[in-house]
């Protein structure tokens, strides 16, 4: 049940609307996604891009099959709660399938700047200053060409030498030319009922690693440093965290029918990849999941860094508890929960909050499936993607607790610096 305690200490209100987050995400068809590339939703940065203290809105924006949809969104904050669409006049001007975003300072100039990730070639947003971005992808040495479907990312500096590197987990390697329609193969069904194929059945992609030359561009060191011994996986979710405390940014990675990704930081710029043995890999049993939104947090206190981790639906929702950190041999052993309740289905994301001395998760997920009325009735989507009025049509809000069942539905939420919740939210 959900406690009186608990209704007084989180008391959400969506304002978004009020509060001038009017504008309509688009990430693929609303009706029918053809492609798995239409059934992702996209990432959310908050961060003070101009510097007047008060915390700003960066939304990415996609497309459909079409072309429609239009630029990401960015918000300025006013201090007093209201937010403007100043996307145009800050240059934010690149269109497409925008996917995930994280926020760091690259350049140490004391400006956020921002990396877009996409489906095509990710886009680095250099913060010029004065309310404006310049677009910088080639000048960084960054690709500017290719197919690949960039999904999270994360700016930390893997080698201490004060500067912000990159890591950018890519999903599937997509060929829409290649790829059967809804139905058309054994993969491009769920629950017996046609959906977009994959990831199953289609190409892997290989994560990235970008190393800051200090110089306003990148290299990439993927091979040198072992991001690429573990091969190609369905990347989705990406935190950088020390999780063993050896004080060198360590990186997971939620991947989708893959074994997820934990990279131990050896501290000499290479890195070894440690998921089976410290427990997060696959699941309590094992078993793969489809791993999706990840977050960290010490949620017990023991002063190691934790994971949670959404997975699709019909799974459970995944938290790792980080049993000794440095103590072991072995780099930190997880265990998996199992008391946590059903993934809401489709892509997720939790955040901590912390009030009142406790530590909350909470989750968004989303429904890709077109189903019947008849099955969604049944379903657990209907159960537990109830729908929300998040400023993304597509994104349905539910909120739980660690240590309850889920009781709840349709909690409408209230934006709140560091507590804004969509797929692939980066903060540096
Ligand atoms: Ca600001
Ligand atoms: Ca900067
Ligand atoms: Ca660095
Ligand atoms: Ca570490």
């Amino acid at each position: 049940m959900i406690s009186l305690a608990f209704a007084a200490e989180l008391n959400f209100i969506d304002r978004g609307s009020d509060a001038g987050l009017k504008e309509t995400n688009t990430f693929g068809g609303k009706t029918q996604k053809t492609f798995i590339l239409e059934s992702t939703g996209n990432g959310v940065a908050i961060f003070d891009y101009d510097g007047d203290g008060h915390n700003d809105i960066f939304i990415a924006n996609g497309t459909t099959l079409q072309g429609e949809g239009g630029p990401s969104f960015l918000y300025h904050n006013d201090g007093k709660g209201n937010f403007t669409l100043v996307s145009d006049a800050a240059g934010i001007t690149k269109k497409g399938w925008a996917q995930g975003v994280c926020a760091g300072d690259y350049d140490n100039d004391g400006r956020t700047d921002l990396l877009v990730t996409y489906y095509g070639t990710n886009v680095l947003y250099r913060n010029l200053g004065n309310g404006r971005f310049a677009d910088v992808t080639k000048q960084a040495g960054l690709p500017v060409t290719g197919v690949r479907w960039g999904a999270g990312c994360s700016f930390t500096d893997y080698d201490r030498d004060g500067k912000l590197d990159l890591f950018i987990s890519n999903y599937v390697d997509l060929d829409m030319n290649a790829t059967p329609k809804p139905g058309q193969d054994p993969t491009c069904q769920f629950k017996g009922l046609p959906t977009a194929c994959g990831p199953r059945g289609l190409p892997a992609a290989a994560n990235v690693l970008y190393h800051n030359n200090g110089d306003g561009t990148f290299t990439d060191v993927s091979v040198p440093a072992g991001i690429l011994k573990p091969g190609r996986r369905y990347g989705l979710g990406v935190v950088a965290a020390d999780f063993d405390n050896d004080g060198w940014p360590d990186i997971y990675v939620a991947c989708d029918m893959t074994p997820s990704l934990l990279y131990h930081n050896l501290g000499n710029g290479k890195f070894e990849e440690r998921a089976v043995e410290s427990g997060v890999a696959y699941n309590f049993d094992g078993r793969l999941q489809a791993g999706m939104g990840v977050a960290v947090a010490d949620y017990d206190g023991n002063g190691f860094l934790d994971i949670a981790k959404t997975n699709f639906s019909g799974d459970l929702t995944s938290l790792f508890k980080n049993e000794d950190g440095s103590s072991s041999a072995m780099f930190p052993r997880m265990r998996a929960w199992r008391r946590t309740s059903y993934s809401a289905g489709g892509l997720s994301s939790w955040m901590w909050i912390t009030t009142g001395g406790k530590i909350w998760l909470w989750q968004t997920g989303t429904c890709i499936r077109k189903w019947s009325k008849a099955r969604l009735e049944k379903s657990i989507c209907r159960k537990l993607c109830c729908t929300g009025t998040w400023v993304t049509a597509s994104l349905q809000t539910s909120v739980r607790t660690v240590d309850r069942p889920f009781k709840r539905c349709g909690l409408r939420a209230e934006w709140r610096p560091g507590i804004w919740m969509a797929t692939g939210i980066r903060r540096s």
